[in-house]
């Protein structure tokens, strides 16, 4: 069942660093779609890049994976034999309807690859070997000074021929692109029924807990934990999704 997000639509006297506590992961699937852009695609798409890369009897690994859209997708489009995939939140919350979600889908699916949920904070957790790794919006919330650390592991844990897909929201030097993209964005959330108030209070609860990065930021920082080759396979908007190769 899908719950509409209106957490931030009435007006609050002070607003509070977000959280991802039981109130989020209620509206969660409804939050994201509708905030964005390109979501739906990307999740999709990460099935079809897990596809190609999974190798039989390989981990893939969905880090910050919240209620599991992108471990759902590569449930889907996995073809290879003896894959597992490790879920990971460190919001309980999250975790815990994350879980019910895959029993759900493993009622539906025909020989579902077994999937195990663990709530963990992924710059503490030791990473398997693995042949696909996914960050889908989850590397902004890490604390920028944890971020190289937290990629040079996963380059260490990614097998050859795997691949990191990072979705990201991104920051522009620019200011006239920063502008434009951020004015854009901010008109995807209004079409999309979000008031001005609701943008506005959303905007301060998530300004000191997401962090977002330039492409340059991004592409050097992939480079110096040891990834061969990135580039980005989708943009739109402030918002985009890159393959990383060990
Ligand atoms: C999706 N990937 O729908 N350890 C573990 N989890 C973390 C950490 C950490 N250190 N920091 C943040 N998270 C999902 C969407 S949401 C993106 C990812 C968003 C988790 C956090 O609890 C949240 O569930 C997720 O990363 C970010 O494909 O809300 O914009």
């Amino acid at each position: 069942m899908t719950h509409t997000d209106n957490l931030f639509s009435t007006r609050k006297s002070q607003v509070a660093d977000f959280v991802f506590d039981h109130d989020v992961a209620r509206v969660f699937p409804d939050m994201i779609k509708r905030s964005v852009p390109g979501y739906p695609t990307i999740v999709e798409s990460i099935g079809l890049i897990a596809g190609q890369h999974a190798t039989s009897g390989t981990r893939l690994y969905d880090l910050g994976c919240s209620l599991g859209a992108a471990t759902q997708s590569m449930r889907r489009h996995v073809r290879a034999e003896g894959c597992r995939i490790t879920a990971v939140d460190n919001a309980s919350a999250m975790v815990e309807r994350c879980r019910e979600y895959m029993v759900a889908q493993d009622a539906m699916v025909e020989e579902p690859c077994p999937v195990e949920v663990v709530e963990a904070d992924i710059t503490r957790l030791e990473l398997a070997p693995c042949s696909v790794v996914v960050l889908n919006f989850t590397l902004q919330f890490v604390a920028p000074a944890e971020r190289l650390a937290l990629l040079t592991r996963i380059r260490e844990a990614l097998l050859p021929g795997g691949v990191m897909i990072l979705s990201e929201k991104l920051q522009f030097t620019d200011d006239a692109t920063q502008h434009c993209l951020e004015q854009l964005h901010y008109a995807f959330k209004r079409a999309n029924g979000y008031s001005e108030l609701e943008i506005a209070q959303k905007r301060s609860a998530i300004e000191n807990v997401m962090i977002p990065d330039t492409l340059e930021t991004h592409t050097q920082r992939l480079s110096a934990a040891g990834f061969s080759h990135a580039h980005t396979w989708f943009q739109c908007l402030n918002f985009c999704s890159m393959i990383a190769y060990p």
